[in-house]
């Protein structure tokens, strides 16, 4: 039998065998559930983009045919491959080819840079890294090459598009070969099924919104993953009739399995993909598609309110937005109600697992003011307060979690998993959330040091050791700030060496060439003569967020 990776932290022996025998755990390889769609989907679309049409056997047959390219190229049950691809066909076809072969990806964005992949190549031991060739003017395969000059583990490039580099791998043309007659077909399924990977291994890597500097990678594996998508799916009423479009990028959960392109895929509907969630993009898009299901974050919905108002698009084929990631006021559930004219379901989630969802039997009260309940019968949560000890029922306390589909640990990191998992494996999600008397939760704050940027989790420590790094700089702390879109931005606020000065822009350009992602750049920058200092002597971050945004004065 195959072996499991080192730094996987495995649920416990009685949890496991609850959350198997509950019918949650399936012991099945996800890869294995591609020509099973197959066999019982054979006429439908699974796939589509722009003018690529696939039918689920045709997606299965590529998926394999990728697969085992993956394999000619060294690519095995041990590897790791980083994945930084916008959205389309190439990445669910290299997504499921990764979980036929056994391969795991690590999810990323198009968005990340230098700095992002490198250290999350160097974490996972990852030996290729997916890229497209070019997108708004940045040369992704230029990047990729930096990258695995830099980690020792990288070794190939694979590019979706033009690929340009002769040293680099074509996704596109490995993924389009011929697949050749049926017997060619069945003989390439049957080789990779008998060396699929183990269910308990894992099948993807996501990356967390991260506390701290160093960058935190989730083992989602075949069993906890699998449920994920197929439970959610359950939740929200996917069927064969679900015609979901993936419009966040689909490296994020949420749109991947929550249940996002994998929970649709498992029911027989069809999965539209868009490389931008831009508002004409997205309502062009679901009127053509007549697309039934969609998620979003606070900061997108608003542009496709905004532009739904203005431009009265045919959205009549839409049944359910789901809306997540960050803060949603029950204003913004009314309108988006109004101007789009179908359920609006709020879901509070993480890459560590846990899943809560508001219910269509909800009130709509309920619906429009609370983040939802857990999907599982499983899931255990508790709120504690600063002790660790459980608060009175209502109270706000932070949430701990753990269940069916939330690990126990991250991966290859023993000291971060001391602090953000207790010793009996529960995950401390650093959210502060109190339980509302319908049952259902309601997010009210955070303990983590993180900057929620319209969804996009940015770690205040990251950035602080980078700007640290600058001459110019003596101290620095980055605190959120309100953003009227973004619901808040990064702030950089530092106080500066003798005789050195520093500016909002000379901040920018040196982080951008360090690789940094654009949207982990603080967008605002103030200076202070001294940073003011907590009792134990840490940068006092309350403090500053009051003093670079005073509170307006009440009339
Ligand atoms: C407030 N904060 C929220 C919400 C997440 C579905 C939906 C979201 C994510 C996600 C996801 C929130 N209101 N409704 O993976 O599958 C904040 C919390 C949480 C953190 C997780 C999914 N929904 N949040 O956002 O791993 O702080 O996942 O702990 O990116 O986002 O971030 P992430």
């Amino acid at each position: 039998p195959p072996q499991l990776r080192e730094g996987l932290v495995p649920w416990p022996d009685d949890s496991a065998d609850a959350y198997r025998s509950a019918g949650y755990w399936r012991d099945r390889p996800i890869g294995d559930l591609v020509w099973e769609w197959a066999g019982s989907f054979p006429e439908r679309t699974a796939l589509v983009d722009g003018p690529t049409r696939l039918s689920y056997p045709e997606l299965a047959r590529r998926a394999d045919v990728l697969a085992v390219r993956l394999r000619d190229w060294g690519l095995g049950r041990d590897s790791t491959i980083v994945v930084a691809l916008p959205n389309g066909w190439e990445l669910v076809v290299l997504l499921l080819a990764c979980l036929r072969a056994g391969v795991a990806p690590v999810m990323m964005l198009p968005a990340h840079r230098d700095h992002e992949l490198a250290a999350i190549a160097e974490r996972t031991g990852a030996e290729a890294i997916a890229v497209p060739d070019r997108l708004r003017s940045h040369d992704h395969q230029a990047m990729a090459r930096r990258v695995v000059g830099r980690v020792p583990s990288l070794r190939d490039v694979l590019v979706a598009g033009d690929c340009a580099d002769p040293g680099h791998l074509s996704l596109r043309a490995a993924a389009t070969a011929a697949a050749g007659d049926e017997d060619a077909v069945r003989k390439r399924r049957l080789a990779l099924d008998a060396e699929a990977p183990h269910p308990a291994d894992a099948a993807v890597f996501l990356l967390s919104g991260g506390t701290t500097g160093l960058s935190k990678v989730i083992a989602r594996t075949h069993n906890d993953y699998e449920y994920n998508a197929r439970r959610s799916g359950q939740v929200c009423g996917f069927d064969g009739d679900t015609v979901y479009l993936a419009a966040l990028p689909a490296g994020h959960n949420f749109p991947l399995a929550c249940p996002g392109v994998l929970g649709t895929l498992m029911v027989g509907g069809r999965v539209v993909m868009v490389a931008s969630p831009s508002p004409s993009r997205v309502l062009g898009t679901i009127s053509r598609e007549r697309v039934t299901a969609v998620a979003a974050v606070p900061a997108v919905l608003t542009r496709w309110v905004e532009a739904a108002e203005a431009d009265r698009p045919d959205l009549s084929s839409l049944r359910l937005v789901q809306i997540g990631g960050s803060l949603f006021t029950p204003e913004s559930y009314h309108r988006a109600r109004r101007a789009l004219g179908c359920r609006v379901q709020q879901v509070f989630g993480m890459a560590e697992g846990l899943l809560c969802f508001t219910r269509h039997t909800d009130p709509e009260e309920v619906s429009a003011s609370t983040q939802g309940r857990p999907m599982s019968p499983h899931d255990e949560i508790l709120l504690v307060d600063e002790e660790g000890a459980p608060v009175p029922p209502g109270d706000p306390g932070e949430l701990l979690v753990r269940g069916p589909y939330t690990p126990r640990g991250y991966y290859r990191a023993p000291e971060q998993n001391a602090r953000a998992f207790t010793a009996d494996g529960w995950y401390r999600t650093g959210d502060l959330v109190r339980r509302d008397p319908s049952g259902n939760l309601v997010v009210v704050g955070r303990t983590k040091d993180v900057i929620n940027r319209g969804g996009e989790k940015i770690s205040a420590d990251e950035i602080e050791r980078l700007v640290q790094a600058l001459d110019q700089v003596s101290e620095v702390a980055v605190v959120p700030v309100p953003d009227a879109n973004l619901g808040e931005r990064a702030c950089a606020c530092v106080v500066l060496m003798p005789g050195r000065t520093l500016t909002g822009a000379e901040l920018h350009d040196a982080l951008a060439a360090r690789g940094v992602a654009r949207y982990k750049i603080p967008e605002s920058l103030v200076v202070v003569d001294a940073m003011p200092q907590t009792s134990v002597g840490k940068a006092d971050k309350k403090a500053l967020v009051r003093t670079i945004a005073p509170a307006p004065a009440r009339g």
